[in-house]
């Protein structure tokens, strides 16, 4: 009361919601009026920034919060009642029929596609010092991830254009969720390199919000321990996306223009757009509601489960488990042995990738209901076993792939698995703790996230008839891992299988030390022998023919220690670096029909 005066009737509204919900201990430590009155309207701005940006504000996550403490005090298993079992998806294989049926039904159907990149996050996990966007996706040509998804929308676009006749010209959306930890550095990455070929005004950065923090099992709000008239905050987590992008209008604005598909992805995964045409396409085809890609899986991989969830009061769901749950709910519901691999060697439940394409009518209905709230877990760390006080604060965290729990069963949500080599290569572990993922599984580090772009272009030029030499195992930093010829493309070179098979003819090969990279669109690979180092750069209308036999030094691959703090971070974390000793490098800047024979 003593602090009323200061402020404006909105702000008392709030504060008399911050009382009413139990929150007084927020400002009961406040001084007199006239001490620290900027602080306390910052308070305020704050609390209002927090109200609004969380779907039913701040009481209603109060109130969720202290349901969800509740239910994790007494071990509420939030599986209860439901028993898994595995679903049936589609199930791809790279470069069949069936698949490039799908691939050509989704290259059409991009016209009508969005994208959303999550990119909010920090990667803890990596403990890179960037943000993970702006890291390269390999270092043949230092492309960084955020350029290799923008070229991938561009060529989809200009592809999807050419097969529907330039019926459609509209510009493929590209949202990008960011947060306080990665919006600056990803806009001025955007803006430092003209955004990547895209028009500025099709990319929109929606920013999300952090979420308070609580303090006990009454939800009782923190206090920023650096600053007494602040509440902590932490994030949400990536399923923040769907709230946002209902509240920005983003969605309405979509589908005013004619959107049907929208595309969510993560931050550094390279392998990705090799299975976006031919997934989306799936979509297309089956009339997905919600379509999610998933990979096959090693048991207890750090990666979340696909599974049949089925209520014992009919009720069921498809819906990723995490990898923390998915063990201990097999083990709950008759299955002593957990999540183990099967005669396969995988885990009989895919591996979500977090890549969910959603149809935009249903979508939008849906969040029209929910306003893009999702159903959101809290994991306290307690001090003891009465599960009384905190370790720290905590919050209420949510996953973007959790949004199919609110849906009805009638619900169309399939999912589509698709070869890991061809889909899921992502940068998420540190070296040391990537060199301590049992063997077999996936390190998910920047090392092998860069050989895995290597692998997968050389199987699939392999696939396309190229002589492929077997790659060679080589160790970096602590991980053992497959080196193929270091074979790069741009996305419009090679943005399906039936583009590569046509720009590959006659009899080639290409030896393991090599390197080739391909920075054009219309570059023909045509009876070439290779072993050395090739980079064709060519304009948009030139057309160049490449073949004969190229033999030179090529480019050496040298170790980067990871401690070796005087390489740069983006070298350290993979472990090694190219020494270019001699290659055929020729740049075609003119359109026209060209030929480099060696
Ligand atoms: N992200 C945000 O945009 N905002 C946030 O607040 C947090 C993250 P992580 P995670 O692919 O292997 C997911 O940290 O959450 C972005 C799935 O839940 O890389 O541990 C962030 O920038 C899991 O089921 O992954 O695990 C990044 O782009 C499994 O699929 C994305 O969200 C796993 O990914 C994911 O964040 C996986």
């Amino acid at each position: 009361h003593k602090n009323l005066s200061l402020l404006s009737p909105d702000q008392i509204e709030l504060a008399k919601m911050l009382v009413e919900m139990g929150q007084s201990h927020l400002f009961s430590h406040w001084p007199e009026s006239g001490v620290d009155d900027g602080e306390k309207k910052a308070f305020f701005d704050q609390v209002a920034r927090l109200n609004s940006s969380y779907p039913g504000g701040l009481a209603s996550y109060i109130k969720t919060a202290r349901g969800l403490l509740a239910d994790s005090k007494t071990g509420k298993n939030p599986f209860d009642g439901f028993t898994p079992s595995v679903p049936t998806g589609e199930n791809l294989s790279y470069g069949d029929e069936t698949f490039m049926k799908f691939e050509e039904a989704g290259v059409k159907e991009a016209q009508n596609a969005a994208f959303v990149l999550v990119a909010g996050g920090l990667g803890e996990r990596l403990g890179y010092n960037g943000i993970k966007v702006a890291l390269p996706r390999e270092t043949t040509t230092g492309a960084c991830f955020l350029q290799h998804y923008i070229e991938n929308v561009l060529a989809l676009q200009e592809a999807s254009c050419k097969v529907t006749g330039g019926q459609s010209k509209r510009d493929i959306p590209f949202a990008i969720m960011t947060s306080d930890d990665t919006h600056a550095r990803t806009m001025q990455l955007l803006e430092s390199n003209s955004y990547f070929g895209m028009k500025p005004a099709q990319i929109k950065l929606l920013k999300q919000e952090k979420v308070a923090c609580l303090e006990d099992n009454d939800a009782r709000l923190a206090l920023d321990p650096q600053n007494k008239f602040r509440i902590q905050t932490k994030p949400h987590g990536h399923g923040d996306v769907h709230a946002l992008l209902y509240s920005s209008g983003v969605l309405e604005e979509w589908q005013r223009v004619g959107v049907r598909w929208v595309l969510f992805f993560q931050d550094t995964n390279g392998l990705l757009f090799k299975a976006i045409p031919a997934s989306l396409g799936v979509s297309a085809t089956k009339g997905y509601h919600v379509n999610s890609l998933s990979v096959p899986r090693k048991a207890k991989e750090a990666i979340g489960g696909i599974a049949k969830l089925t209520h014992t009061d009919g009720r069921s769901m498809v819906i990723n488990v995490e990898y923390n749950q998915l063990d201990p709910l097999l083990r709950a519901t008759g299955n002593p042995d957990g999540d183990v691999n099967c005669e396969t060697g995988y885990s009989p439940f895919p591996g979500n990738i977090n890549q969910l394409i959603m149809e935009l009518g249903p979508y939008l209905e849906e969040l029209k209901k929910t306003g893009g709230a999702i159903k959101e877990f809290v994991n306290p760390k307690y001090k003891d076993a009465s599960k009384t006080a905190f370790k720290s604060s905590t919050r209420l965290e949510c996953m973007m792939q959790d949004y199919p729990k609110t849906l009805p069963s009638s619900a169309r949500v399939g999912f589509t698995v698709m070869d890991a080599w061809v889909a899921y290569a992502p940068v998420k572990n540190n070296p040391e703790d990537a060199a301590k993922v049992p063997k077999g599984n996936p390190y998910h580090s920047a090392t092998s996230g860069e050989m895995a772009v290597y692998r997968a272009n050389s199987l699939i030029l392999r696939k396309a008839g190229v002589q492929v030499e077997d790659p060679v195992k080589q160790e970096f930093n602590g991980q053992e891992v497959e080196v193929w010829p270091r074979v790069v493309w741009k996305p419009k070179w090679g943005l399906t299988y039936a583009d590569v098979k046509k720009k590959v003819t006659g009899s080639s090969s290409i030896s393991q030390k090599s390197t080739l990279a391909l920075k054009g669109r219309n570059i023909l690979i045509e009876n070439l022998s290779l072993d050395g180092a090739v980079v064709v750069e060519s304009h948009d209308e030139a057309e160049v023919k490449v073949g004969g036999s190229v033999k030179n030094k090529g480019w050496a691959i040298e170790k980067v220690d990871y401690k070796d703090t005087s390489a740069p971070e983006e070298l350290r974390i993979r472990g090694f670096r190219f020494q270019k000793a001699e290659q055929l490098e020729k740049q075609y800047s003119k359109p026209g029909k060209f030929e480099l024979k060696a």
